[in-house]
C-alpha cells in the first residue's frame, strides 16, 4: 500500500457547515512527507532494526527479561526475606512492607496487600516464611486482576482509539506497535498525526506508517482536532477497521493543552457520538508512583478507558502498577517491554506476577 497519502475524497468528506470550524479546508491538507528542510527524524524516534527482538524469543521470555530490573528490586528482595527456617512474624511483615514501599507499590496498595496477606496466612494456617511467597503472589495477582481486560475492537468500524499522555511516554511508538498487532490480527489500520506541534512528531508517525504499510493522515498546518477529524472521515470512507490517533505530549497541569485534547475528543464525537471507542493513556513506567497522579488527572479530564504501561524494560519501578490498581483501576490494555514491534502485548496479571518472581 502506498503510505502517507491524502486522498481527493477528503473534499467530499468535508464536514457540513455546522461542523467545527477546526476542520481545515482541503487545500491545506497536504500530502506528506514534508518538504526537504524538515528536521531529520530524531534517532530515538525510529528504533533501529537491531532493537527488534529475535523472532525465536517468546513473549514469556521477553516479559521476564523486560521485568528484570523490577524483579531485582521487588521479586528478589522479597525472595530474600522468605528464606528457609524463618517464621512468619511481625518483623517479617515490616521488612516486606519496606520492600514494597521502596519498589513503588505505594502506601495504599502496600497496606492492602499486607492486609490480604495476613488474612491468607490466618485462613491457611501458614507459619513458615517460604509459604508467604506464594501467598504474596496470590495477593498481588488478585490486586492486579481488575486491570486485566483486553481491548476488543469488534463491533465498531472504524474503531477509533485516541492516545494521550505526557511528553515522551511512548505514545507514537505504541501506535507503531499497535498497528503491527492489529495488522497481524487481520485488521486494516489508519493513523492520524494529531501531534501538530512538532514537524518531527509528524515525521516519526510517518515512519511508523511506512514500516507497517499503512496510510497516515497528516497536515503541515492545522490543529490536532482537524487532523484527527480528517483521519476518522478517511477511515470511514475507506471502511478501515481501526484508527489510531496520535496526540502531542502534555502535562495535566498545562490546562490549555488539556483543553486542546478535550477538543480532539469532542470533534471525533461529531462524526460518531460513541467515539472515541478507546481513550488510551500511555504511561512511562519509569515515572513510578507519580503515575497515579497522571492517571487520575488524565482520567478526570478525558475519561480514560485504558492504559498502556511502556518501558518496563528500562526500569525497576514496575511495582507502580500495583499503586494504579489500588488508586484508579483502569484496565491496563497493553504493556511494553522494549522498542521492537513485538514488544507490546496485552496485560495478563498472572503472567506479570510470575515474571516478577521468576527464578
Ligand atoms: N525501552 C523502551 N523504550 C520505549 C518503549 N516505548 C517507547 N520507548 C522509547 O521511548 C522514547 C519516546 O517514545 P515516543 O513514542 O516518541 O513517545 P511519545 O509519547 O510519542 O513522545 P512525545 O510525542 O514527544 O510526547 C522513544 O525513544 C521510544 O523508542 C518501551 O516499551 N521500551
Ligand atoms: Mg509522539
Amino acid at each position: 500500500m502506498v503510505t502517507a497519502r491524502v486522498f481527493g475524497f477528503f473534499k467530499k468528506s468535508r464536514p457540513p457547515a455546522d461542523e467545527p470550524a477546526t476542520a481545515v479546508p482541503a487545500a491545506e491538507t497536504a500530502a506528506v512527507p514534508a518538504a526537504a528542510g524538515e528536521p531529520a527524524i530524531p534517532p530515538a524516534a525510529t528504533p533501529p532494526a537491531a532493537a527488534e527482538p529475535a523472532p525465536k524469543s517468546s513473549w514469556a521470555q521477553r516479559l521476564k527479561q523486560g521485568l528484570a530490573k523490577t524483579r531485582a528490586k521487588l521479586g528478589s528482595q522479597i525472595g530474600g526475606l522468605f528464606g528457609l527456617g524463618r517464621k512468619i512474624d511481625e518483623a517479617l511483615y515490616e521488612e516486606l512492607e519496606t520492600v514494597l514501599l521502596t519498589a513503588d507499590v505505594g502506601v495504599d496498595a502496600t497496606a492492602a496487600l499486607l492486609d490480604n496477606l495476613r488474612r491468607k496466612v490466618k485462613k491457611q494456617g501458614l507459619t513458615e516464611a517460604p509459604q508467604l511467597q506464594d501467598a504474596l503472589k496470590e495477593a498481588l495477582t488478585e490486586l492486579l486482576a481488575p486491570l486485566e481486560a483486553p481491548l476488543s475492537i469488534d463491533g465498531r468500524r472504524p474503531f477509533i482509539i485516541m492516545l494521550a499522555g505526557v511528553n515522551g511516554a511512548g505514545k507514537t511508538t505504541t501506535i507503531g506497535k499497535l498497528t503491527h498487532l492489529f495488522q497481524s490480527q487481520g485488521h486494516s489500520v489508519l493513523l492520524g498525526a494529531g501531534d501538530t506541534f512538532r514537524a518531527a512528531a509528524r515525521e516519526q508517525l510517518l515512519v511508523w506508517g511506512e514500516r507497517n504499510g499503512v496510510t497516515v493522515i497528516s497536515q503541515e498546518k492545522g490543529d490536532a482536532a482537524a487532523v484527527i477529524y480528517d483521519a476518522v472521515a478517511a477511515a470511514r470512507a475507506r471502511n478501515v477497521d481501526v484508527v489510531l490517533a496520535d496526540t502531542a505530549g502534555r502535562l495535566p497541569t498545562q490546562l490549555h493543552l488539556m483543553e486542546e485534547i478535550k477538543k480532539v475528543k469532542r470533534v471525533i464525537q461529531k462524526i460518531d457520538p460513541e467515539a472515541p471507542h478507546e481513550v488510551l493513556l500511555v504511561l512511562d513506567a519509569n515515572t513510578g508512583q507519580n503515575l497515579v497522579n497522571q492517571v487520575k488527572a488524565f482520567d478526570d479530564a478525558l475519561g480514560v478507558t485504558g492504559l498502556v504501561l511502556t518501558k518496563l524494560d528500562g526500569t525497576a519501578r514496575g511495582g507502580a502498577i500495583a499503586a494504579i490498581a489500588q488508586a484508579r483501576p483502569i484496565p491496563v490494555r497493553y504493556i511494553g517491554v522494549g522498542e521492537g514491534l513485538e514488544d507490546l502485548r496485552p496485560f495478563v496479571a498472572r503472567d506479570f506476577v510470575d515474571a516478577l518472581f521468576a527464578a
